[in-house]
């Protein structure tokens, strides 16, 4: 693959921040430490760190899916992507992200506050760690980004604007397969464990649930709500202690960001909540971790609804009632349940999975595997019937008790 741009390295790094003016005096180059500590699916990631102890983080996009390698091209523009996700956040939310220096357009670079000592959340999730109030703090980013970006804070013409700037065919395209077409069918980019095929072989054959995933693919396809983070789980939330032993977090990554439904950022956190549930059921983690986890999800659903009804009263439109804003946030809770649904299959049987289920030894992880895939395809069938998250998390409890007593779908 002929790349047209310079792929940084960590030996490299240090004369690109000194080529950069808009870098300038953030860190000092000639004792800088850097490490490429890139983890996620797509990018590389520079953390850097002088002497001094000030730091930087580095982002940049490679002309192809990391986690494939180039066969897999992908446009490094996301980035772009990414400065606006960041750029909308820090303004409507400075405090849930890391402090924002700028994108570097030509070498596909973003330029952020290396968060030293904070970890992300998901392998905190794995170790059993309680960080409370974070999941609030999720609700809150949500709903932020949401008010301010939509017609509800914004005259329409700008937000027809900001829809036509932000529009991500192709990361949209990636979570258009990858969430919502091939889980459901046979495909390459499929892998789970033998004893788990006839829990996929059920959801295949499963019409409604293929007819409901449908519906939840053509909203993401075509409801554009307001800016989101679109792949918002616990991989892109870092995470820290605070003096008092609560927790704090703040969101990074969003380049999958594009006018979407607002429910899809809900339910990214929800289906990765569940993953991790599965988890602690299945290794019987302590009971302080299991309840704590129990409440997470309505914790963000509560913190978005809270932060929602506070933005409400600023609102310049009065065709935006009260009422209005009651049957909207009914459907969002709806909506969320059903994305979190779809959110929570991909990461068992498509591409990209989850250490939650992966580290998993294979009986307990095709037992926590079958936990979520039957959560969640009840979550999207039934997801206006449940309608609360309160619901959808005694969905998990039965589930749970099910497969821990009767064990997975035996081979037919
Ligand atoms: C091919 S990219 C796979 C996944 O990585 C990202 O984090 C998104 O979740 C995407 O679906
Ligand atoms: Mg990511």
């Amino acid at each position: 693959m002929a790349i047209d741009y310079e792929i940084l390295t960590p030996e490299t790094v240090p004369a690109y921040i000194d080529s950069n003016p808009n870098l300038a005096g953030i860190v000092d180059t000639s004792t800088l430490e850097v490490a490429e500590v890139g983890d996620g699916n797509l990018n590389l990631v520079f953390v850097c760190r002088d002497a001094a102890g000030n730091g930087i983080c580095l982002k940049q996009s490679l002309p192809y899916v990391r986690l494939v390698g180039e066969g897999w091209p992908l446009t490094p523009e996301r980035v772009i992507a990414e400065a606006r996700g960041l750029a909308a956040a820090a303004a409507a939310t400075p405090h849930l992200i890391p402090e924002y220096y700028g994108v570097d357009e030509e070498q596909h670079v973003l330029a952020m506050e290396n968060l030293m000592g904070w970890e992300i959340w998901r392998g905190k999730l794995n170790d059993g760690f309680i960080h409370r109030g974070v999941a609030g703090l999720l609700g809150v980013y949500v709903a932020n980004l949401a008010y301010t970006t939509s017609v509800f804070a914004l005259d329409q013409m700008k937000v027809k604007d900001r829809v036509v700037e932000a529009v991500n065919p192709e990361l949209c395209r990636i979570t258009e397969q990858l969430v919502f077409t091939e889980p459901y069918i046979e495909h390459d980019n499929n892998s789970f464990l033998e004893g788990l095929a006839p829990e996929v072989n059920a959801l295949r054959s499963d019409e409604e649930l293929r007819a409901e995933v449908g519906m939840m693919k053509f909203k993401f396809m075509t409801a554009a709500e307001a800016l989101i983070h679109a792949d918002l789980h616990t991989g892109s939330v870092m995470v820290s202690f605070k003096d008092d032993g609560s927790g704090d977090g703040r969101v990074i990554d969003p380049e999958f960001a594009y006018y979407g439904p607002v429910g899809f950022d809900l339910g990214a956190v929800f289906g990765n909540f569940l993953a991790a549930r599965a988890r602690a059921v299945v290794l019987d983690q302590p009971a302080e971790f299991q309840d704590w986890l129990a409440g997470v999800a309505q914790e963000t659903w509560d913190a978005f609804e809270a932060e929602m009804r506070r933005l409400w009263s600023r609102r310049p439109d009065a065709t935006w009632t009260e009422a209005f804003l009651d049957s909207w946030l009914a459907q969002i809770q709806k909506d969320a349940i059903g994305f979190g649904g779809c959110k929570a299959n991909r990461r068992i049987i498509g591409l990209a999975k989850v250490s939650d289920i992966e580290t998993l030894e294979p009986e307990d992880r095709v037992k926590a595997a079958a936990i979520v895939l039957r959560t969640a395809s009840t979550w999207i069938k039934d997801r206006d019937r449940l309608a609360t998250v309160a619901a959808s998390n005694d969905v998990f409890e039965a589930v749970a008790a099910d497969v821990m007593r009767d064990g997975v779908r035996a081979a037919e």
